[in-house]
């Protein structure tokens, strides 16, 4: 067993730490004070290749490990977990569920596209009664003989305004149930395909973020990704890989606030001397650490199953769900390190703080990780 990274893994962390330093930092107040989605920042991540880490270089990606992206995530969501989620949802959501299961033809005219940072995707699941209960799809998308004709609303879509593509899931044949269920390819500009209002949230609010409305939609049929029905485990099995993107996304949120609180407890003084040299703030320092560290292993773990080509349902719900806990425990603390000056936006560990929670919520609640693991664990 070795824990070291390797020189290439070295070497991304760095370019990813650099970059968001120099690119992400400035502006990140005011883009999140705004809602001002990074467009900027969004292109020069295509560039890089940040946004289709993962796919083989023939469809225009950057060929890398699992292990790549997750370090990548890390870093990027220290200081931009706004910018870190449209990197995450087009990394794992759209160009892996494209490469895996796309067919030659999707994967010329829309991969290529999404992995070379040319456009972005968004995945969309979420309705209004169907965010954790994923098999009550009230969008339907009839088989009309050579397209499907989707009617309904998608809610709480990452990228849902500037995605140029988007992956739907929509029910074809509602007494098949979850085997009825088809997830289609659905072009910004199809007549019928509404975007609507954009989401007020409390964090992330960099990312934009908003409901879909499809009313009689015509999606053809070679959009249909997969067998006839397969969606909903289309969905499923992109999601047990969309998850490892948050827990890295959580972990770095986490990472961030933890150098923070540190950095501001070597500087700050209290009754004479450092805060860091009061034992309430040194030992509030060890825990967010280790918990750090720990999130971090299982982090790493999910990411190496999934380069192992072992199954990662498990190992990636578990470390979104310890990971998240984590930022979120751990930007409450590095809030209170801050004292005062952690309530006002300029130091930013409230924005952390405000970030951190969606990573519970999203790509499967807290809840639903729990369900996956327990399930997991009563079957072995
Ligand atoms: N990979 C492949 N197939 C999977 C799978 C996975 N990770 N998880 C479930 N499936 C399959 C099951 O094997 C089953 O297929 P069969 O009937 O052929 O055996 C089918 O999908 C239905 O599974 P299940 O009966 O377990 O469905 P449930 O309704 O009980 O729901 C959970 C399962 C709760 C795990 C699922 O609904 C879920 O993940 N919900 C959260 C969705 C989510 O993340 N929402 C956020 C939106 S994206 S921001």
């Amino acid at each position: 067993m070795d824990f070291s990274l390797s020189e290439e893994h070295l070497m991304i962390q760095e370019a990813a730490r650099d970059f968001a330093q120099n690119e992400l930092l400035p502006g990140v107040i005011e883009r999140d004070d705004n809602q001002q989605f990074p467009a900027e920042q969004v292109k020069k991540m295509g560039e890089l290749g940040f946004l289709g880490m993962m796919v083989d270089p023939k469809y225009l990606g950057s060929g890398m490990d699992t292990m790549s992206y997750v370090i990548a995530m890390e870093e990027l969501s220290k200081v931009d977990a706004s910018s870190s989620v449209i990197v995450s949802v087009n990394n794992s959501l759209v160009c892996y569920g494209l490469e895996t299961y796309g067919t030659e033809e999707q994967k010329e005219k829309y991969l290529k596209r999404l992995a070379s940072g040319e456009i972005i995707g968004a995945f969309c699941l979420s309705e209004p009664e169907a965010g954790s209960d994923a098999t009550s799809q009230k969008t339907t998308a009839i088989d009309k003989g050579n397209h499907y004709v989707i009617n309904g609303t998608k809610n709480w879509i990452t990228n849902g305004n500037t995605a140029s593509v988007y992956l739907v899931i929509a029910q074809t044949d509602r007494e098949k149930g979850h085997k009825g269920i088809n997830a289609l390819i659905v072009e910004k500009g199809m007549p019928g395909f509404e975007i609507g209002p954009k989401e007020n949230k409390l964090g992330i609010r960099g990312s934009d973020t908003h409901s879909l409305i499809f009313n009689d939609v015509k999606v053809p049929k070679e959009n249909r990704i997969g067998e006839d029905g397969f969606g909903f485990k289309f969905a499923m099995k992109t999601l047990s890989g969309g998850r490892i993107g948050i827990a890295a996304q959580a972990l770095g949120i986490a990472a961030g606030a933890y150098e923070l609180a540190l950095k501001y407890s070597k500087e700050r003084k209290a009754f004479g001397t450092e805060i860091s040299n009061h034992q309430a703030i040194a030992f509030k320092l060890a825990d967010m650490h280790t918990q750090i560290q720990a999130a971090r292993h299982l982090v790493y773990k999910a990411a190496w199953d999934k380069d192992q080509g072992n199954n990662y349902d498990l190992s990636g719900a578990m470390a979104k769900l310890y990971a998240s806990q984590v930022a979120m425990e751990t930007t409450v603390e590095a809030v209170q390190i801050h004292g005062g000056n952690g309530f006002v936006k300029d130091y930013h560990v409230e924005r952390l703080m405000r970030d951190a929670k969606i990573t519970q919520i999203y790509e499967g609640t807290s809840e639903i990780q729990k369900i996956v693991i327990s399930r997991s664990i009563l079957r072995d």
